[in-house]
């Protein structure tokens, strides 16, 4: 194990350099290292001073999540971090990068902080389904109180320089890209300044203040426990806090420690941990289709309306121009006043100034009629109406138009990009890239890779997801690609238990339960009932199979009750209110419904049971997904279902999750629900196959 931490004593000052590619992980060499250089620099009284610095692209990232899961060896984090506050002679740290979770814990543990301007730091454990589990919960809020220390700790969000020097996380920020120029600077002047030891963990002041608030922990835990809908890290994190109020220092890192063990041993953090792997993982795919991405200097975009305007501001945020193309001038003008919109809105919640936003909408922005305006454009995304003549017909003219090596992309849901493809005379460099509403915000980026599409041109739309910050996931091509295919089946089991006897109430309380933002019928008031609804009436032109259950829907959207757009839909929308009332008219109608249907009626569902059926479904449809190749692995699933359907990420996707519930119970389940319906319920070949051999899903995450 090479020694990755160095230290050299220049001018009375003990550098401490900390040099662990990639991101100056936390790992066990780099603990040991830190200690042993603790140690020297407390027995060489010639050093005045000790400084933590770290080369590379940042300040230390975090523990070593590689590390997580497997027996914990070597020195603990929270020992070194002790050790280090522990020394008798000032020790400084400077910043730079992302100083993450244990990277900001050994800052905490030095005496001074300096930050680069450009730096940021953070506490995301809860993102991994963990806490602070190197003294953060005892440090921060004593340095910032303890309501500051909580909204940090339990939102994981990373915090720029200018607001850790307002909140006293640091003392400096320096303009100083060079973290050690920068870091003996302030050295120096903390010497000449005769600044003492000044450790974190003997600071009281903000504490004392807190301490006056006697029902400030029971008012905190009330907001923690709502946003955390479920996930049990924010809660626990708040409790490791409440201690530094009453707790002497060394018995709270105790606590914090134990409670830290007890959450990374929790499902829940193996999820998450999971789920932070797989965003990672999803971009390895196959050699053959490890092409070379071609750049994107300038991106076109076909139409305006809610999908064009939001790929193109996705593109405007990334510092892409872009020239959006519309029928006509009010097309053209609605597209632009749609992208400005939502950049005024940006100005109005300060993301960004005023300049930042003309500078988009005018600079990079250009709006045009004529097709000829993309000539140059590396890259084209078609967002025109979701109907496949349409999108042949401007794909006939973008292959007139576009020139040679441009990526052509079709941002369709469900469409097959195979025969998009085949009416140009380059199907190569065509792929499908979809896009979630609202696409400026939406995480996902489904990457459809056509059977002629290219290396390249599969690689160019993996560069674009990096660049838009967007997790892309491959997929083949078939009817809704890996997400809208499985969520096809859930809505029709969603129809099928509404139909059957079960409210649909209850079918969105029973999601919410397991930990959804919202149930399916509360999702599409949201969407509108009539995305659904003509989505459905392509499937009926094209051959429905299968039972329709959803004439109760079909019936809403024909009186125009389309959801919150109308402000009627499955719920009642009181005037603006987003939150909906149950309507009893819809109760009526599905009667109404099983009445006209004939329906042998079944005593509603108990919200376990519905679940139960809804996992059933979901990971038998991500397990035909992939047997047949429309996603890599198990876990393109999960990130497709995490990032762009509402998937609680603490449950890690359904693929995931299913190892925790076992895949016999599910292909149990399916045989038990089959009697019902066999065609709905038939269990998947590779689900069979994988129960045959006592294997998990997990298996199979690791081929690319
Ligand atoms: N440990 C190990 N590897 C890590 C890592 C980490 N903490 N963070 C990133 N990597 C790997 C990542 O897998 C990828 O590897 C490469 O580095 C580049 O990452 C005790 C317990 C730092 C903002 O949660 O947020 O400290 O795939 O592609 O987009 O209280 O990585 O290339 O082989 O993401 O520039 C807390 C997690 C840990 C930080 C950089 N820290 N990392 O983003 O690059 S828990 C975190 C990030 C903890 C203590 C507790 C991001 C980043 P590969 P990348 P990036």
């Amino acid at each position: 194990m090479t020694n990755p931490v160095s230290a050299t004593l220049e001018d009375g000052i003990f550098i401490v350099t900390i040099d662990n590619p990639p991101v100056n992980a936390a790992s066990e060499a780099v603990r040991a290292g830190l200690a042993q250089a603790a140690s020297q620099f407390a027995a060489d009284r010639s050093a005045k001073a000790m400084l933590i610095v770290a080369a590379g692209r940042t300040f230390v990232a975090g523990a070593d999540i590689r590390e997580f899961g497997k027996p914990l060896s070597g020195l603990a984090l929270p020992d070194v971090v002790g050790r280090i506050e522990a020394l008798d002679r000032p020790v400084i740290c400077v910043i730079h990068g992302t100083a993450l979770g244990g990277g900001l814990e050994i800052a905490l543990g030095c005496h001074y902080r300096l930050m680069l301007k450009s730096a940021k730091i953070g506490l995301p454990e809860v993102a991994i389904g963990l806490l602070p589990g190197a003294g953060g919960t005892q440090r921060l809020p004593r340095l910032v109180g303890i309501e500051q220390a909580t909204e940090i700790i339990t939102s994981g969000r990373q915090i720029g320089a200018a607001e850790a020097a307002a909140l006293g996380i640091v003392d400096q920020v320096s303009d100083n890209p060079d973290p050690k120029s920068a870091g003996l600077a302030f050295t120096r002047e903390i010497l000449a300044a005769g600044r003492p030891v000044r450790r974190t963990s003997e600071r009281e002041e903000k504490l004392a203040a807190d301490r006056a608030r006697p029902d400030l922990i029971a008012t905190l835990r009330k907001s923690v426990e709502a946003k955390a809908r479920g996930q049990i890290s924010p809660v626990r994190a708040l409790d490791a806090i409440a201690l530094s109020l009453d707790t002497p220092f060394a018995e709270a890192m105790q606590k914090e420690r134990a409670m830290f063990m007890e959450l990374l041993a929790s499902d829940q953090s193996k999820a998450l941990i999971h789920a932070f792997f797989s965003e990672r993982a999803v971009s390895r795919i196959p050699e053959q289709e490890s092409g070379r991405p071609r750049e994107i200097r300038t991106a076109g975009v076909i139409g305006g309306g809610t999908m064009g305007s939001g790929i193109a501001l996705s593109m405007l945020l990334a510092g892409i121009p872009v020239t959006m193309v519309e029928r006509d001038e009010e097309g053209a003008a609605r597209g632009r006043a749609n992208v400005e919109k939502v950049l005024d809105e940006g100005v109005a919640r300060g993301r960004y100034d005023l300049t930042r936003r003309n500078r988009l909408a005018h600079d990079l922005f250009r709006v045009s009629t004529d097709f000829s305006a993309l000539r140059e454009a590396d890259l084209i995304i078609e967002a025109a109406f979701e109907d496949m003549e349409i999108k042949k017909d401007v794909f006939r003219r973008l292959d007139q138009v576009a020139k040679a090596g441009a990526t052509l992309a079709s941002n369709t849901s469900y469409l097959d990009i195979d025969a998009i493809a085949s009416v140009t005379n380059r199907p190569a460099d065509v792929l499908g890239l979809h896009f979630f509403s609202p696409a400026h915000i939406m995480k996902l980026l489904e990457i459809v890779v056509a059977k002629n599409t290219s290396a390249d041109t599969a690689m160019t739309g993996f560069a674009l997801a990096k660049a838009l910050g967007k997790t892309g996931v491959r997929a083949g091509v078939c009817d809704g690609f890996i997400g809208n295919r499985i969520l096809e089946r859930y809505l029709r089991l969603a129809a099928t238990m509404v139909e059957d006897g079960t409210s649909p109430y209850a079918i969105d309380r029973a999601v919410v339960g397991f930990g959804y933002p919202m149930g399916p019928h509360q999702m599409g008031d949201l969407a509108g009932l009539d995305i659904g609804w003509l989505a459905r009436k392509r499937r009926i032109a094209e051959g429905y199979k299968g039972r329709y259950a959803f004439d109760y829907l079909d019936r809403l959207a024909e009186m125009k009750r389309l959801g919150q757009k109308t402000g009627r839909g499955c719920y009642i929308y009181p005037e603006g209110a987003r939150k909906g009332e149950e309507d009893p008219e819809f109760l009526a109608l599905i009667e109404e419904i099983r009445k006209e249907k004939a329906i042998a009626v079944r005593p509603a569902l108990s919200e376990a049971e519905i679940i139960r059926r809804y996992l059933a479904i979901m990971i038998n449809e991500g397990a035909r997904v992939v047997e047949e190749g429309i996603a890599l692995r198990p876990l393109d699933v999960d990130m497709v279902m995490l990032a762009g359907y509402g998937f609680p990420r603490w449950r890690g996707g359904p693929m995931h999750y299913v190892d925790s519930i076992g895949l016999a119970k599910v292909l149990a389940d399916l045989e038990e629900f089959a009697a019902e319906d066999q065609e709905f319920y038939k269990p998947a070949d590779l689900l069979v196959e994988l129960v045959r051999k006592g294997q998990t899903f997990a298996s199979l995450n690791d081929r690319s």
